[in-house]
């Protein structure tokens, strides 16, 4: 075997590894958020007066809060936070609450928020609301706008939210944003706009630097080889469930180095709205890639009218994938004397490590050694179904895993029936184990 396919051999354990599991906790969180939730799709109901239909933030829990007095009033701790991105990557990241992104803020365009902001790291830092009109003094610039908040000081900021949209909080420091200090900050409208729709939906978009055996991102660094979803790569990316004929709500939200252009299979959608709020409708135009560009938010919606699981990615080659380096869990690899043989029992011992249980490749031609080029994304598939398997995962094609990686999920468009089943294994709490899975290379 050539070095370069045998290099090959070694990124495909490599870039097939870097995927896995929602963690137990953040998918219980999951299930009791949003208490103020008035409905699920609006399948011949309406909220009741004054509530929404909340955004889900998939991966990611919502930030409860409490009232005083007409306030909502919501809790943040900025503290470093421990995220699992792939089944055998865990980085040692910034966050909120203990969550990377920060745990998403709702609220209704008129409320007056609160929100009692606590220091858990060993620097300074602030929280910016990005997009908010709100008074200087609560705009979260060190040494502008406020003192900069000291590692264990509290800072209160308090402001009434007369927009509607989709804007962020934020550290306003470059390095602490990379160390991933971000949050969704959603303003639901006064009056749902319209047309109305059934599922709404939030994803934040990172990238990191994270290098062979090492867990902490480097934020200097301009290249990144791990791309997340709300802090996931695919396919631990929980996927999106729409009924078939329902309309959906995609909001996409980039904080990092790059632009993404974020991709949807199947369907068209229309740009409805931006990090600035809704857009008036004579701008809606048909399109199924939307540019993502830093620090802004892209709303889109569609009609989720044919069945199937479409992919969401960013289509940027590179950030279709996870590492880019030769890294067999923590250790560098050798890539000398190896075989086919050698090369196969590695990716095997890494998958039984991991442990995802399936190694899988796509066949390739009996001649293939001989074409120029060979291999591109030949070994780079490997299934692990079991190791990502939760209620929304159920029912997939065998394998489905092999062809998901990097920045990228899915929507699954189900007819009821599918979609309550799916539905009513998510109240039960347990993932449903699919068939028996049989290794067939
Ligand atoms: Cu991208």
């Amino acid at each position: 075997m050539s070095g370069t396919r045998r290099r090959f051999f070694q990124d495909a354990a490599i870039l097939g590894a870097g995927l896995l599991g929602l963690s137990k906790r953040l998918q219980a969180q999951e299930e009791k958020r949003m208490p103020m939730r008035p409905r699920e799709t609006n399948h011949g109901r309406t909220p009741a007066e004054g509530a929404f239909l909340p955004m889900m933030t998939p991966d990611v829990a919502d930030l409860p809060h409490e009232l005083d007095g007409g306030v909502k009033v919501f809790h943040l701790m900025a503290e470093p936070v421990k995220r699992k991105i792939a089944p055998f990557k865990t980085i040692e990241a910034w966050g909120y609450n203990g969550s990377c992104p920060g745990p998403t803020i709702q609220v209704q365009q008129g409320d007056r928020v609160r929100v009692v902001f606590e220091n858990r790291l060993p620097e300074s830092t602030s929280l910016h609301w990005h997009g908010l009109e709100i008074p200087i003094e609560q705009d979260g610039v060190p040494y502008i706008s406020q003192k900069p908040v000291a590692p264990g000081e509290k800072y209160v900021y308090e402001f009434r939210v007369h927009q509607e949209g989709t804007f962020f909080y934020h550290a306003h420091s470059a390095m602490q944003e990379m160390m991933g200090q971000i949050g969704f900050f959603v303003a639901h409208p006064e009056k749902d706009y319209k047309p109305r729709v059934d599922h709404d939906y939030g994803l934040i978009l990172q990238e990191w630097a994270v290098l062979p055996s090492n867990t902490v991102p480097n934020t200097a660094a301009m290249e990144f080889n791990w791309l997340t979803f709300n802090g996931v790569s695919a396919p631990m990316t929980t996927p999106l469930l729409a009924r078939l004929g329902s309309r959906v709500r995609l909001r996409i939200l980039n904080l990092g180095m790059d632009h993404h252009p974020v991709h949807l299979h199947g369907h068209q959608f229309v740009v409805t709205g931006t990090e600035g709020g809704r857009a008036p409708e004579s701008s809606w135009c048909p399109m199924n890639t939307v540019l993502v560009g830093v620090a802004q938010a892209r709303v889109v919606e569609f009609e989720a009218k044919y069945p199937g699981a479409w992919m969401i990615h960013c289509h940027l080659p590179h950030h279709m994938m996870n590492s880019m380096m030769d890294l067999l869990r923590d250790r560098q690899i050798q890539t000398a004397d190896q075989t086919d043989v050698k090369a196969l029992n590695q990716m095997e011992s890494l998958a039984r490590s991991v442990p995802f249980q399936h190694v899988h490749h796509a066949p390739i031609a009996q001649d293939a050694e001989g074409v120029p080029g060979f291999p591109q994304d030949a070994f780079m598939e490997m299934g692990m179904d079991e190791v990502v398997e939760k209620p929304e995962t159920y029912g997939l094609p065998k394998n489905w895993s092999a062809g998901m990686m990097g920045m990228m999920t899915m929507i699954r468009v189900l007819p009821d029936r599918e979609y309550d089943a799916i539905v009513s294994r998510k109240k039960m709490g347990s993932p449903s184990r699919q068939e028996e899975h049989h290794h067939e290379s």
